[in-house]
């Protein structure tokens, strides 16, 4: 469906073919990365976690004192009607609110209207991508998490230059991702997935206190986990915990599920997916396809 036309970009309210979907230059978005987003996934027509999705867009934007021109059920039903406009049902959304048009001082109040912007992109179902035969290599990063007395990464802001600066040392150590290790030292996060490590047959994950962004992909993980009856702790975690862990893996929107099999060249067991990662991606199939886990929009 709609393989010839162009996709449709929503921006304040209005659809617009994808080449011709801009913002002005003056955007403090584009200016000073002053803005939020989210970014949500369709599984065959349903928008997962939505309600979740918005409800984190508006906690960050609270923070910025960044006001978002229109409400909750105003916005769930414009991602819907994009979505539905658009015609994907396997799709990523790109949910973004920019600061605006201001002058070039970095003063927000010189903003007078905040722009929403959803974009859809069609996604081929990723299938089997859990079972591949190796986990992803990972390096620890040497850029450390922006910390919770800074740009806390709890809130979900257009700055992502403390991941991408992680990001470009994991491609020139010719690895797959970074994690990256809090102020203190401590294990965080990837650069835009949350981790898990699995020991003893118990599942850990850093704290919101290292600095990472409360994922939804991360809270159902924990959610299975407590079905499964797998152990499940939160607590910091250090660098040798991760090296010499019996299972490691990264969840988050863009990733879904991903295993890690080698973390500064040293396989986490040996390299391949282990048992508990396994019957978690198993659930977490099942749990993405479930109607009452998100919106329907097709
Ligand atoms: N940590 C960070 C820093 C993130 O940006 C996650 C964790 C996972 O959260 P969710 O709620 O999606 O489970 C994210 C996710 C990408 C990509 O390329 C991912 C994110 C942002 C930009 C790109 O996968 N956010």
């Amino acid at each position: 469906m709609g393989q010839s036309r162009e996709p449709l970009v929503y921006i304040d309210g209005e659809l617009y073919p994808k080449s011709q979907a801009k913002v002005s230059v003056f955007d403090h978005g584009l200016l000073y990365g002053d803005g939020v987003f989210e970014g949500i996934r369709v599984y065959d027509g349903l928008i997962f976690k939505l309600k979740e999705h918005i409800d984190r867009l508006y906690n960050s934007a609270k923070v910025l004192r960044l006001r978002i021109p229109i409400d909750k059920d105003t916005m769930i039903n414009d991602v819907v009607k994009t979505v539905r406009a658009n015609g994907f049902r396997d799709a990523y959304i790109r949910l973004v609110v920019t600061r605006g048009v201001g002058d070039l001082g970095l003063d927000p109040r010189k903003c007078e209207r905040p722009s929403v912007i959803v974009i859809v992109e069609h996604l081929e179902p990723i299938l089997g991508k859990g079972e591949r035969e190796y986990g992803v290599s990972v390096i620890i990063s040497s850029t450390r998490r922006d910390p919770v007395y800074a740009t806390s990464h709890e809130v979900k802001s257009l700055n992502y230059l403390n991941s991408i600066l992680a990001k470009i040392e994991a491609i020139e150590a010719g690895a797959d991702d970074a994690i990256m290790l809090d102020s203190r030292g401590f294990l965080s996060e990837a650069t835009g997935a949350n981790l898990f490590i699995v020991r003893d047959g118990k599942l850990f994950t850093p704290p919101v206190t290292a600095g990472i962004l409360p994922g939804i992909t991360r809270a159902v993980v924990i959610e299975i986990a407590g079905r499964l009856g797998i152990p499940f702790i939160e607590r910091d975690l250090t660098p040798v915990e991760l090296m010499t862990a019996d299972e490691a893996f990264v969840t988050g929107t863009g990733a879904e599920l991903v295993p890690i099999g080698f973390v500064n060249k040293l396989p986490i067991n040996d390299g391949r997916p282990g048992p508990v990662f396994k019957r978690i991606l198993e659930e977490f199939n099942l749990v993405k396809r479930d109607p009452r886990n998100g919106v329907k929009a097709l």
